[in-house]
């Protein structure tokens, strides 16, 4: 399904548009795109419109990865073989899309090392909320029911995203996280209905600490969010971060009923007149601290994943030297 990352357009696609050609290839580009059409790697697209997907889709990307770390924390510690299970294979569901997403921006024309190197040097970003620490068993439940549900949320509508390897990526990532959402509720639901005050205590502790960063995965408000418009006129993105996140509010509260768990928020109600729950404020100066590179693991986090590519290296040398030896036995042969 990816292998059309050798059919990408030629780099001068990449230069601005220059002349009337170009100006009309651009509005035939806008006219496909408004009408609901889908974009294939080797399809014309505007410079502006192929650097927002690379952006968008590579952080991406690197947030599933990283988002692996905050978990892996708990393998060797999970309470019996069946959360071990479930929690290995949720980990390793997480890589599997961090390729699948790689796989699909490298369709654009950019490679994974470029974006790696992105990664690596501070310049891309990944998802804010993989900077907090994880630190009761109850993390990893929480992680599930907030962290992934808040990512289905966001994540359903790029299944309609207008950039087609994106959308195809996005739907068997939306089944694989929907498992992930029902595992964490189960395990929350298990401690707080069998569990003992002390298990229920760590729950509700977990569900203080993380409600608030999980409304801030949508990204800043729809005023102050750069990217939007223009995503949005494009189809990328089909609904707004405000939109999302009043969607993911409303889920919850009825979850958290079921959970028996408060949810942290005392200005959290129903609005009748607006058919959505009304709440407090998010406080946008930590979002930003934490987006910034200043959160509580932003150095353990991205130092993790540069140590795995650095101990990674004979790794890559080695299976690029079997690929030259390959070669030369063929062009012996
Ligand atoms: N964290 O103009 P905006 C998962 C940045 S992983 C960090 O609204 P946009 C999982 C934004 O990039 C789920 N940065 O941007 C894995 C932009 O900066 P740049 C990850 C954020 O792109 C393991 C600036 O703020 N999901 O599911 O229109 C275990 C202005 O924002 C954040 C995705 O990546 C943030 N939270 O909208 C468990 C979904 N929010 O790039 C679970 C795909 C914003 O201009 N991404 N920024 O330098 C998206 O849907 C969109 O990129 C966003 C942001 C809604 C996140």
């Amino acid at each position: 399904m990816y292998t059309q990352a050798m059919d990408t357009a030629p780099p001068d696609v990449l230069a601005p548009v220059r002349n009337a050609d170009e100006a009309a290839r651009e509005a035939a580009f806008e006219a496909r795109v408004a009408a609901g059409a889908f974009v294939e790697p080797q399809d014309w697209m505007p410079a502006h419109y192929r650097r927002t997907l690379v952006r968008q889709i590579s952080q991406h990307a690197h947030s599933e990865c990283v988002g692996m770390l905050p978990e892996g924390n708990w393998v060797t510690r999970a309470p019996t073989l069946k959360r071990k299970t479930i929690l290995l294979a949720k980990i390793q569901d997480e890589a599997g899309h961090g390729l699948y997403l790689y796989a699909a921006a490298e369709t654009l024309g950019t490679s994974r090392d470029e974006m790696l190197q992105a990664l690596h040097s501070g310049k891309a970003k990944y998802s804010s909320i993989f900077n907090y620490p994880t630190l009761s068993w109850a993390d990893i439940g929480t992680i599930g029911w907030l962290v992934d549900g808040a990512a289905i949320m966001n994540q359903v509508p790029l299944t309609r995203c207008s950039y087609a390897p994106y959308a195809r990526a996005m739907v068997r990532v939306c089944r694989e996280e929907s498992f992930h959402q029902r595992q964490g509720f189960d395990s929350l639901l298990v401690m707080m209905k069998e569990g003992s005050e002390a298990q229920r205590a760590m729950v509700q502790d977990a569900v203080d600490r993380w409600w608030w960063p999980s409304l801030m995965m949508f990204g800043p408000p729809d005023a102050d969010s750069p990217n939007s418009a223009q995503s949005m006129r494009w189809g990328i993105k089909r609904l707004s971060n405000d939109e999302l996140r009043q969607k993911f509010v409303d889920a919850c509260v009825e979850q958290a009923r079921v959970l028996g768990v408060t949810l942290p928020d005392p200005e959290l109600k129903w609005n009748e007149a607006r058919g959505h729950h009304d709440f407090g404020p998010i406080d946008w100066a930590e979002f930003w601290r934490v987006v910034g590179g200043h959160g509580p693991c932003n150095t353990e986090r991205l130092g993790a994943r540069v140590k795995a590519w650095d101990d990674g290296a004979w790794v890559r040398d080695a299976a690029l030297a079997h690929a030259r030896k390959q070669i030369m036995k063929e062009a012996a042969a």
